[in-house]
């Protein structure tokens, strides 16, 4: 694992293709939740299963949210997608996770150093912020930029037998998510319920 601060040489990749290639790799039960706008439009365009969960609306929420449901079922893996500006918003979540230690948490970060559903403003990942460094300082020393796809589906192979949280980072382009998830939050909410086992069918 490489955590060095100025230590980034990462290819540009595609959100829509990593996501898939995490897709591709799962075996049945894991979790998957996508963070707001193109993290979860990727999720959807990949293939919807029932144990995904799409975040409508706020910033940041899906480490929180994969946090309480890797704590809430430790036997299943869960894997968490974040673009840059959201991490950005929700830092603290960084080190409670580290401090809990999920081993079954794996957290993605789709870093295009730009809020690019609202306009590709840059943000601070685009110049002053390590997403990897930050979360190495947070305490999750299971953390590494993704050199390319290959090194990407090796980090995941690794995190899936890993006995810590881990968290890889993927520096990626600036194309919008390729679909787009209905906006019924109850839905969303009661079909993942009923994929992860606690809920009678709709
Ligand atoms: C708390 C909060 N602040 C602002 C917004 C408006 N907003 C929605 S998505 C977004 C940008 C998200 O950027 P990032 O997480 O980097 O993902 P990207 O759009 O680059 O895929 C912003 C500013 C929001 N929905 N919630």
């Amino acid at each position: 694992m490489n955590t060095d601060l100025d230590t980034r040489n990462t290819k540009v990749m595609n959100r829509f293709d990593i996501t898939s290639r995490l897709i591709a790799k799962l075996k049945h039960e894991e979790a998957v939740i996508g963070g707001i706008g193109n993290t979860n439009f990727d999720l959807w365009a990949a293939g919807h299963r029932p144990q995904n969960f799409y975040m409508l609306g706020s910033m940041g929420l899906a480490f929180p949210i994969a946090l309480g449901v890797a704590l809430a079922q430790p036997e299943r893996r869960v894997f968490a997608l974040e673009g840059d500006g959201s991490l950005l918003m929700q830092l603290g979540a960084l080190s409670t996770i580290a401090a809990l230690k999920p081993k079954n948490l794996i957290m993605i970060v789709m870093d295009n150093g730009i809020y690019q559903i609202t306009g590709a403003q840059p943000t601070p990942a685009a110049g002053v912020a390590d997403v990897v460094a930050i979360a190495a300082g947070s305490g999750l020393a299971n953390s590494a930029w993704a050199a390319d796809e290959e090194d990407f589906e090796r980090l995941v192979d690794e995190a899936m037998s890993a006995s810590e949280p881990s968290l890889i980072a993927v520096s990626i382009d600036d194309k919008p998510g390729v679909g787009t998830t209905r906006r019924d939050p109850v839905q969303i909410r009661e079909r993942f319920m009923h994929g992860l086992g606690v809920r009678e069918p709709l």
